[in-house]
């Protein structure tokens, strides 16, 4: 009876509500004494320490969990029942008249389950379809009362859940993850004063200024409609079509042609609010803001030859990625930094703070950070919490409030509309992932899957049936628009039309460009260069190189030339031809390498190689240094399984180099072993292995007998000698120096590439 107490422990239905004390009904037969308390699943831990603030989030108090154990279900030692609850006796055959008779249409056990068969699918949203998503919490750095009233900000210390989901935009819900795309960075925290959702991406700009343009980008964007391709990719005439169409989009394609679009994990991409918002304290007093999020573990992406082949062997690539990172216990995290300014500021910049096309450079207004996020527990059911969260950028909370950017103004009508559709009517907000913890009353009555059981008769306000309840907040507790002012209306009236500084369209594209280092230029050309090879339509081509030309002479050079395209076609015209001259014409923060991170290793991948007769010794140590600093070091063989070592042991290989190709791995250590690496120079994996890793630029380590690999993979040493001498990555122990080398090594793979060995076209 104990053991099926502990078992039911972690059950949930209703039962509380039909008179069973601990939420669970007992099996027939049986007494149970009811469990104490119901399962914890802290999101919160004493690893969690805030080394900032000094404050200790207390175990277990993630609000948003426990009320969550009234819907989870854990079936151990349990029957298997219908939806009604009535226990099946055979879950293998359908009902029929004699074992070779006809099937009965009154079994309504498999009517009952091919019918949630049939409808387990939701329609996939329309942008943003393939995600992944992780529980978290927020912590507030310092009170920010001053300039604003929302929960979250309100001391130091503080501690609010979040619910993150990252996505990519293209691709539909079964595509890949390693796509050239925008990613989604949208987070829900469950604050005491109501959900507040900011959905934004890992890109501060967007392609478009005005929300009438988001169907026709989109339709331009996803896979053609004829054919239905291509997946996961902008690569094609139609997307090109319109964004050469529209040169507000030049700036957005600059970063999305950029490593940003391809990055190596979750954990390591930034995260942007995009749109200037307001924060408003308690007085009714508000600033402009902008939100940024900037990971712990930096800023790293892949290279796109990585990418392309990382999303045929595993499609899951950053999903995985972020799920083991948690179950690792290298909890992703982030710090949130705010740019305040105020409204006077504002008039003063020379571009338009409400036009999503621009950013405010950093050497402009100063990031201040204002709090931490961190991501410690993964989703118990994907389609529960991953798929079923709906996040709008109409959920703000009292203290947080809107611009009136008119991408944004869009926004915030069509999230909470595609719930509807998506999720099946108006009671999304019911679903456990999307319920605030904040209680929620009011008068809003039925619909599709109403789950609230509402008592008594009244369902209005004023009312005094129900003694007035529930009542207005007033303006001390309630949420208040910010009573902004509009000017310029009387002159212009209604109209459909931009302000003048919306049409500076090349400004900004050319100072994210110049503010690139040279290899990540290199990488946005080649990026350009790529993607219109695709295109079939030399005009769309030559449009695009046309609008380059206005943003930057040099990457329009390079682009045409890439194309093969002689002379290059004359620039576009400018919509405004003399632009306010920009206060900032170079910002290094806008590059990757501004934000390498805190240098360590964690969450990172290693492939040793492995195979008969190799010398494990070195092997062991690595392993062992590189899980001190956080990473995992793979024995890769050319099969899985049990081999012996040139010292009579044994060492198991848990991956293959066909199951685990190279390219899937941050590092490289080559093994020593005579018999070994005569069996390696043998296998066509190990060759391509090198070369993905050389090419890539990953560090690699060479130890003893296996130098001669490099050369059978056509490494070229003989040609250029700084490449054996660390600053490349390429790490090549000599004898006795083992543990040097190591150092070398590890200290290559905190500075994750190594872009020094670069070519292109690559050499091998
Ligand atoms: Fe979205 N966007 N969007 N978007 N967006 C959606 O909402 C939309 C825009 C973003 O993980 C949809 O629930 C319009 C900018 C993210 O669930 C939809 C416009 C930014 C996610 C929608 C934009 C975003 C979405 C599809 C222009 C960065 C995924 C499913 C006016 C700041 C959230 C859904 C998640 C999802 C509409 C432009 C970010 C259709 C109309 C700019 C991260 O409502």
């Amino acid at each position: 009876v104990e053991e099926l107490a502990a078992a039911m422990d972690n059950s949930a239905n209703k039962a509380a509500e039909h008179g069973f004390a601990n939420g669970t009904r007992p099996l027939a037969g049986t007494t149970v004494t009811p469990p104490s308390r119901l399962p914890g699943g802290s999101t919160l831990s004493e690893e969690n320490s805030s080394e900032k603030t000094g404050s200790v989030a207390p175990e277990g108090t993630n609000s948003t969990i426990e009320p969550l154990d009234r819907v989870r279900v854990d079936s151990t030692g349990r029957v298997l029942t219908t939806n009604q609850g009535v226990a099946v006796a055979d879950n293998q055959n359908s009902l029929k008249y004699g074992v070779r008779g006809p099937a009965l249409l009154e079994d309504f056990i498999l009517r009952e389950k091919i019918t949630h068969f049939d409808h387990e699918r939701i329609p996939e949203r329309i942008v943003h379809a393939r995600g992944s998503g992780a529980h978290g919490f927020f912590e507030c750095y310092e009170p920010l009362t001053d300039i604003t009233r929302a929960a979250p900000f309100q001391a130091a210390g503080k501690v609010t859940p979040v619910f993150v989901r990252f996505s990519t935009v293209q691709g539909e819900r079964g595509s890949k993850d390693t796509a050239r795309d925008v990613r989604g960075f949208a987070v829900k925290f469950y604050t005491d004063e109501g959900n507040w959702d900011l959905v934004g991406n890992n890109i501060p700009v967007f392609f478009i200024q005005d929300a009438m343009k988001f169907p026709d980008l989109v339709h331009a964007v996803k896979p053609e409609p004829h054919h239905q391709m291509p997946q996961a990719a902008s690569a094609h005439d139609t997307f090109w079509d319109f964004v050469s169409l529209m040169p507000e989009s030049t700036h957005m394609l600059m970063w999305v042609m950029s490593d940003r679009a391809i990055p190596r994990s979750y954990a390591t991409m930034q995260g942007f609010g995009v749109h200037t918002f307001r924060m408003v304290n308690a007085e009714g007093a508000s600033v402009f803001v902008k939100f940024h999020w900037s990971p712990v573990a930096g800023t790293h992406s892949l290279v796109w030859d990585e990418a392309v082949k990382i999303s045929g062997a595993d499609p899951d690539f950053h999903r995985r990625d972020l799920w083991e990172r948690i179950e690792a216990g290298h909890y992703p995290e982030y710090e949130l930094a705010l740019q305040v300014f105020t409204e006077e500021q504002a008039e003063q910049f020379s571009f338009d703070i409400l036009d999503a096309t621009k950013i405010i450079p950093e050497e402009l207004v100063p990031l201040r950070p204002v709090g931490r996020m961190v991501l410690n527990r993964n989703p118990d059911n994907f389609f529960a919490e991953t798929e079923q969260v709906a996040f709008c950028t109409a959920h703000v909370v009292p203290g947080i409030d809107f611009s009136n950017d008119p991408l944004l103004a869009g926004r915030i009508h069509s999230y909470v509309d595609t719930q509807i559709s998506r999720l099946g009517g108006p009671n999304f907000h019911e679903l456990p992932i999307n319920s605030p913890i904040a209680q929620v009353h009011n008068n809003q009555r039925d619909g599709m899957h109403r789950q609230a059981i509402h008592r008594g008769r009244v369902s209005y306000e004023p009312n005094s049936l129900a003694g007035g309840c529930p009542f207005q907040a007033g303006a001390a507790q309630g949420f208040v628009s910010v009573p902004a002012r509009i000017r310029a209306d009387e002159e212009q009236g209604k109209v459909r039309a931009k302000p003048e500084k919306f049409a500076d369209h090349y400004t900004q594209a050319r100072l994210f460009y110049e503010s690139q280092t040279p290899v990540e230029q290199c990488h946005i050309a080649n990026a350009f260069r790529f993607e219109l090879s695709k295109v079939t339509v030399p005009a769309v081509r030559e449009r695009t190189v046309a609008m380059l030309r206005n943003a930057s002479e040099e990457l329009a050079m390079k682009v045409a030339d890439g194309l093969g395209m002689d002379p290059m076609p004359a620039p576009l015209p400018l919509a405004l031809p003399d632009p306010a001259t920009p206060e900032v014409t170079k910002s290094p923060a806008l590059s990757l390498m501004a934000r390498p991170g805190d240098g360590t290793l964690r969450g990172r991948k290693v492939a040793l190689i492995v195979a008969p007769g190799v010398e494990a010794e070195p092997l062991s140590a690595l392993q062992a240094a590189l899980l001190e600093h956080g990473a995992v070091g793979r024995l890769v063989g050319p099969r899985i399984g049990a081999m012996a070592t040139a010292g009579g042991d044994v060492v198991n290989a848990d991956a293959s180099m066909e199951n685990e190709p190279g390219f899937l791995f941050d590092g490289l250590v080559l093994p020593d072993g005579a018999e070994a690496v005569a069996a390696l120079a043998q296998d066509g994996h190990t060759a391509e292995f090198i070369k993905d890793q050389f090419r890539h630029c990953k560090p690699m380590l060479v130890l003893g007998a296996s130098r001669e690999l490099l050369t059978h993979a056509g490494v070229p040493l003989a040609m250029d000698k700084s490449l054996v001498q660390g600053g490349t990555g390429l790490i090549i122990a000599e004898e006795g120096q083992e543990a040097a080398a190591i150092e070398a090594f590890l200290e290559a793979m905190a500075k994750h590439r190594h872009f020094g060995r670069e070519m292109d076209p690559p050499l091998i």
